[in-house]
């Protein structure tokens, strides 16, 4: 098979649910030296196509569940490959997590593998954080940048609480600590309407403006 063919049937067998054909094929793209980061787009995009089916009701919730479980069992056969490939030398300390009401973490997870990747610490306070948590790590530990996942709606509005809650309390002298916002379902309006200071649906954006915000602190 071609490498166009090859993708393709990557994200059908993912649509599918069929983890054998996946795994397997994961596997061998691997060993044959393919680029981790593409064959995770691919399931990126074919997890979107998983959650279209469930909104039209082709799939229950064990899809979705079903779907989860061969990403992540992606994401741990690449994990070794991408650290080989992305290393970076930022410095800089990025404090993770999914806000309070939301528990998807697939994307969460693939966002602090690249961070790390790429040589920045980082501060994973988990799925469902409320905003008294974030803002309890901010004040004991300020990192640079303060990174949102959220994939539901109910994340919005946690989202822009969060961001107050920070935003209301920061130490004197302390800068606003920027905040970038990602998932899936996020926008500009969103972000807008959440007041942070960037936005993405992609791991490697969120990295690129993590490394922009320390070069401007480290050469301020
Ligand atoms: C797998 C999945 C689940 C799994 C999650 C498993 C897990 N451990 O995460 C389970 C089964 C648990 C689940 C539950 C639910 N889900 Co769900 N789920 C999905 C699905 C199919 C894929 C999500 C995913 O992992 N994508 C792959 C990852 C890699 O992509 P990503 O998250 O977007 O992340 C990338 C970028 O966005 C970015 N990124 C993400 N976060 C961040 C953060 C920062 C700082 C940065 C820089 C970047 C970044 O980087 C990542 C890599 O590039 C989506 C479909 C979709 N369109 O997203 C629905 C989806 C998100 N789910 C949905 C729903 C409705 C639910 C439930 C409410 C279902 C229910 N009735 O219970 C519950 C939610 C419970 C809750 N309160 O959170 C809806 C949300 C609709 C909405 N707008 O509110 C979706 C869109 C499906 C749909 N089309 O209806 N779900």
């Amino acid at each position: 098979m071609a490498g166009e063919e090859i993708r393709q049937t990557l994200i059908a067998h993912l649509v599918d649910l069929d983890e054998t054909y996946v795994l397997k094929l994961v596997r061998r793209l691997l060993d044959e030296g393919q680029d981790p980061l593409t064959i995770i787009k691919d399931c990126e995009h074919a997890m979107r196509l998983v959650g279209e089916r469930y909104e039209k009701r082709e799939y229950y919730l064990s899809g979705l569940i079903m779907a989860g479980e061969i990403f992540r069992e992606v994401m741990t056969m690449s994990q070794p490959s991408m650290e080989q490939r992305l290393m970076g030398n930022a410095s800089g300390r990025v404090l993770l997590g999914t806000v309070q009401g939301d528990i998807h973490d697939i994307g969460k997870g693939i966002v602090e593998l690249a961070l790390r990747c790429y040589g920045f610490t980082v501060e994973d306070l988990g799925v469902d954080v409320p905003p008294q948590r974030f803002l309890e790590h901010v004040q004991n530990n300020p990192p640079d940048v303060i990174g949102l996942s959220g994939l539901v709606m109910v994340a919005y509005e946690s989202m822009r609480e969060t961001i107050q809650m920070v935003r209301g309390h920061s130490t004197p002298g302390q800068g606003a600590i920027p905040v970038i916002i990602g998932g899936s379902i996020i926008s500009e309006a969103i972000c807008r309407f959440a007041g942070a200071d960037f936005w993405v649906t992609d791991a490697m954006e969120g990295v690129r403006i993590c490394q922009h915000i320390v070069h401007k602190i480290n050469s301020s």
